[in-house]
């Protein structure tokens, strides 16, 4: 009996070193697996997926179902008709797009969200009503305004004067929030885009005419008998996906650059060994900004170092997890503790004293880890408690109060450190990498040509003279169905040793980080010589970090930045470029990879994709969108032929741009790069 029970025990038992390539978290797993600590990766064991929902075909739209439409074989193979139906007739295609809709919805509602918290608070502090809260980049602002119809400038007489920046502030907000409840015209930003890019979505009358209405008619044709024709949802979903992108995350990252800095390059470290014994350590762990922005402000008073200092601990360590790492990383160099996958890894060093969480990809099960040690789970937004856990408190974010707020949670923190647990030993792994991030679209340009001459021009001549043969843009997620970070590194490696550069937001720039991408120094060890001469010259590392996942909508306007800078074709499809998620997880990712896709970017995922249960519908994401956006979907799980397809697709760019022969450098000129754009 005793037998059979350690046989069982280990049947349920994982490898850390088969779930992951990072080694801190290998540490920490078998730290959870002597202390009997449940973790993703215990239950990632027993419990399968279903493979009619991985497939897309699982309609609960109503309560006459669920209905399965299991793919077989034989109709797979072409041997039997496709004659599947729900109930109500629902054919797969039908039912496989109603249900991508549904991701595309709740992505872009989760970005959108985000952004409509932040122009709150933006229009709060233009008003002088949310007094911790200024304009940090006044630049910026001037920048965005004249897209919103905002005028910079006054006449008097004949002259014309700048205008009060709070003022313009002001318009700014409430036209900015304005776009969510917009039922009527086109969302402002849509204009940012390439004209050739813009003009193509207005001849398919695919522009979000407001961020909310597009999510809504997602739910409303997707509920039971309204629309069930797979290309006209698709159609919706670009309409949602093109407002995500172009609409909420863009306003959310351009807004919190006004107030709390557009990001330019600095030194930051990542990984668990970011914490130390002997501080009290504070884990941010979320999405949005706005609170943490103050709690950093908080940890580095003196009123509450000194108060730390009375309660034995020698400082504050304030670091990071998943995209509020990238955030408060991006402006003020705090550390990372790590990505998706670590944040109940975090937990079990022991010396986590408070873990502060907003919104989005925060686990359930961190209230439940949070009990085992003394850890305490503090909730912030009304929009996210979490029942589970004795250990976790709600203070509520208010962005009237936000500094005394963030006061109050890092006092909540150093209260805490006295509760260290002696019978728990604390272990701290070692690894902690530098990097350099922090590149903004307005950084790239400052960094390809300086104060005076920022330009992408650089960046252009170097792919089309054939040293860049590309751009990735590799993105998203950790997923616990594949190994933790390895598919993010394989993808990124293969591309850099093919001469493409790597943009990269959310937990894929973490994993690049923890693996020592983000440094100028990488470019020599991983990189094909033409990316590597370029990355020496500039000094820059040949991955950028660009931000959180709101911030995708950055490498949205460095891709339309490229097409202005002349030689590369006229919108966003012409680029030698292509993007990829080869861990993703979440909705939003969904929603992200149909706008790139809606954008003109070949996308490709990793892991699964829901819809492979309904051929048609694959089919006309994977290969007709190309027709209509220039950009098309695709699902490539191996790592290595998932960067293989990307580089294949820049290649065929490089032909269609007649850039595919290797050339020696040839300094262009405008007039050569307009020979270019014509042909
Ligand atoms: S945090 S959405 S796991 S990238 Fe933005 Fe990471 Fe994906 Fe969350």
């Amino acid at each position: 009996m005793a037998a059979e029970e350690a046989k069982e025990k280990q049947a349920k038992t994982y490898k850390p070193e088969e779930v992951s390539v990072d080694t801190a978290s290998i540490k920490m797993m078998k730290k959870a697996q002597a202390e009997g600590i449940e973790t993703i990766f215990d239950r990632a064991l027993v419990m399968k997926p279903c493979n009619i929902g991985v497939e897309g075909i699982c309609c609960k739209n109503c309560s006459q179902g669920p209905c399965r439409l299991p793919l077989t074989k034989k109709i797979k193979e072409g041997l039997e008709p496709d004659t599947r139906k729900g109930l109500c007739g629902a054919t797969p295609e039908t039912i496989a797009a109603r249900n991508f809709a549904r991701m595309v919805a709740a992505g872009a509602a989760a970005h959108s969200d985000h952004g409509r918290g932040v122009a709150e608070t933006f229009l709060a502090m233009a008003r002088k009503e949310a007094h911790d809260y200024t304009i940090k980049d006044e630049q910026k602002l001037l920048e965005i305004a004249p897209y919103f119809e905002v005028a910079t400038t006054v006449k008097e007489g004949d002259e014309e004067f700048p205008r009060d920046i709070f003022d313009i502030a002001v318009e700014v907000g409430e036209k900015a929030l304005g776009e969510w409840g917009k039922q009527q015209g086109e969302i402002y930003f849509a204009k940012r885009a390439p004209e050739a890019t813009y003009e193509n979505w207005k001849k398919l009358g695919v522009v979000p005419r407001g961020i909310d209405r597009e999510i809504v008619e997602i739910m409303h044709r997707t509920h039971m008998g309204v629309d069930q024709d797979y290309r006209n949802i698709t159609a919706q979903c670009t309409r949602a996906a093109l407002g995500d992108g172009w609409g909420g995350s863009m306003i959310a990252t351009d807004l919190q650059d006004v107030m709390f800095g557009t990001p330019y390059p600095l030194h930051g470290q990542i990984n668990l060994g970011v914490l130390e014994i002997d501080k009290v350590n504070i884990i941010v762990h979320g999405h949005e900004p706005l609170l943490s922005e103050m709690i950093v402000a908080a940890a580095q008073s003196q009123e509450m170092l000194d108060y730390a200092k009375s309660k034995g601990a020698h400082g504050i360590i304030l670091a990071g997890m998943c995209c509020t790492a990238n955030e408060i990383l991006m402006r003020h160099g705090m550390p990372i503790a790590g990505n998706y996958l670590q944040q109940e890894l975090a937990i079990i060093t022991g010396a986590v004293d408070a873990m502060v969480v907003d919104v989005q990809c925060i686990m359930e099960n961190v209230a439940n880890v949070a009990d085992c040690y003394h850890t305490k789970l503090i909730t912030t937004n009304p929009r996210a408690k979490i029942e589970s856990g004795n250990s976790t408190i709600h203070i509520e974010f208010d962005e009237h109060h936000a500094f005394e707020i963030g006061k109050q949670i890092v006092k909540e923190a150093v209260d805490n450190f006295l509760n260290r647990r002696p019978e728990q030993p604390i272990l701290i792994p070692s690894e902690r990498e530098n990097m350099v991030v922090g590149f903004s679209q307005e950084a790239i340009k400052y960094h390809l040509g300086g104060t005076f001459r920022g330009s992408y021009v650089p960046l252009n001549d170097n792919i089309i003279n054939g040293r860049i043969r590309g751009i990735g843009g590799v993105v998203g997620c950790n997923n616990c169905r594949t190994i933790h970070d390895s598919a993010h590194l394989i993808v990124v490696k293969e591309l850099l040793k093919n001469d493409v550069i790597v943009l990269t937001t959310g937990c894929n720039a973490m994993a690049c980080g923890k693996a020592g991408l983000l440094t100028p120094e990488a470019a020599r060890v991983f990189c094909g010589p033409g990316l590597a001469e370029v990355c020496e010259t500039v000094g820059i590392p040949p991955v950028l970090h660009m931000g959180s996942c709101v911030d995708n909508s950055r490498i949205l306007i460095a891709a339309s930045e490229v097409v202005k800078a002349g030689g590369l074709g006229k919108s966003i499809a012409d680029l030698p470029a292509a993007g990829s998620a080869p861990e993703w997880m979440s909705e939003k990712a969904i929603s992200i990879g149909h706008y790139f896709v809606s954008s003109g970017v070949y996308t490709v995922f990793g892991v699964t994709l829901p819809v492979t249960g309904a051929p048609r519908f694959q089919k006309h994401l994977f290969t007709e969108l190309e027709d209509l956006y220039g950009g098309m979907w695709d699902l490539v799980e191996d790592p290595y032929e998932h960067a293989a397809k990307m580089i294949a697709h820049i290649d065929k760019k490089r032909k269609a741009l007649g850039i595919d022969k290797a050339r020696d450098r040839v300094l262009m000129d405008m007039a050569d790069r307009q020979k270019l754009d014509a042909a």
